[in-house]
């Protein structure tokens, strides 16, 4: 039988990169699938080719984390068949910019302060209460080896990740009387859109940041979300840091 058939998995940043993957591995195991990002027409496409491929039920939902009051008028007002929500992954998280932070534009911080931190707080506020009622759910966030390692040229991208682990970790103890789980998956080089969008479309820059390096795959990282998910109900993975073999921190990469 597959691993989450009949569970509820809410995807927060799913129409691409890690979101997007995390769908289709967790729709692969039965997984009922509740989608989000602000561009809900890729939503949708993803959300179709998935319930083709798997025949589960998929929910897209147009959010933009960043917004509270539309985060809390969205999830309250999920159709209740929807509404009990057993595993929610906060993946929604942008770097913008690679720049001293004396020098740096405050825009950058404010878009990564506001869905970095403040989107995942709305979103888990709205979805953590009705866990606790149910005494059951999981909340999978990603952190980064920036959370655990300050570069520079980062500081406002690396305190976010400092702050994703920080939230995870006291959350944790907030429902230590219950049983819920929280963790954090943390990943080095992913080759993704990121670097894409961190500096702002440079594709020949984005694409320096993997020259000689086999990076890690948006699957990888799914793939090992899933593994968090699917422990026994008793264990619990708090932490995951990984990276390509050829990464070993923040600093130190090999490239051929
Ligand atoms: C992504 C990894 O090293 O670009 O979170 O910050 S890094």
């Amino acid at each position: 039988m597959a691993k989450l058939e009949n569970k509820i998995v809410f995807i927060t940043g799913a129409s691409e990169g890690i979101g997007k993957a995390c769908a289709y591995a967790f729709a692969a195991e039965g997984a009922n699938l509740i989608l989000s990002a602000r561009r809900k027409n890729l939503l949708d496409d993803i959300g179709e080719n998935i319930e083709e491929k798997f025949g589960v039920k998929v929910l897209t939902l147009k959010l933009d984390v960043r917004n509270g009051d539309e985060v809390k008028a969205s999830i309250s007002n999920l159709p209740e068949q929807w509404a009990a929500v057993d595993i929610l992954i906060n993946n929604a998280g942008l770097a913008k910019g690679f720049e001293k932070m004396f020098k740096d534009d405050p825009e950058n911080w404010d878009a990564m302060i506001d869905t970095n931190l403040k989107g995942l707080l709305y979103v888990t506020r709205q979805i953590v209460p009705g866990m606790v009622k149910r005494n059951s759910g999981h909340v999978i966030s990603l952190g980064s080896t920036a959370g655990h390692m300050a570069y520079g040229n980062g500081s406002v991208y690396c305190a976010t990740k400092f702050g994703v682990r920080a939230i995870s970790d006291s959350l944790r103890i907030d429902l230590i009387d219950t049983d819920i789980r929280v963790s954090t998956v943390d990943p080095g080089m992913v080759e993704t859109d990121f670097s894409n969008i961190r500096f702002f479309g440079d594709k020949e820059r984005a694409s320096k940041v993997y020259e000689g390096i086999t990076p890690l795959s948006a699957e990888d990282i799914a793939d090992t979300i899933l593994y968090c998910a699917t422990r026994p109900p008793h264990v619990s993975i708090n932490e995951v840091i990984m990276t390509p073999v050829a990464q070993a921190n923040s600093f130190v990469a090999f490239r051929k």
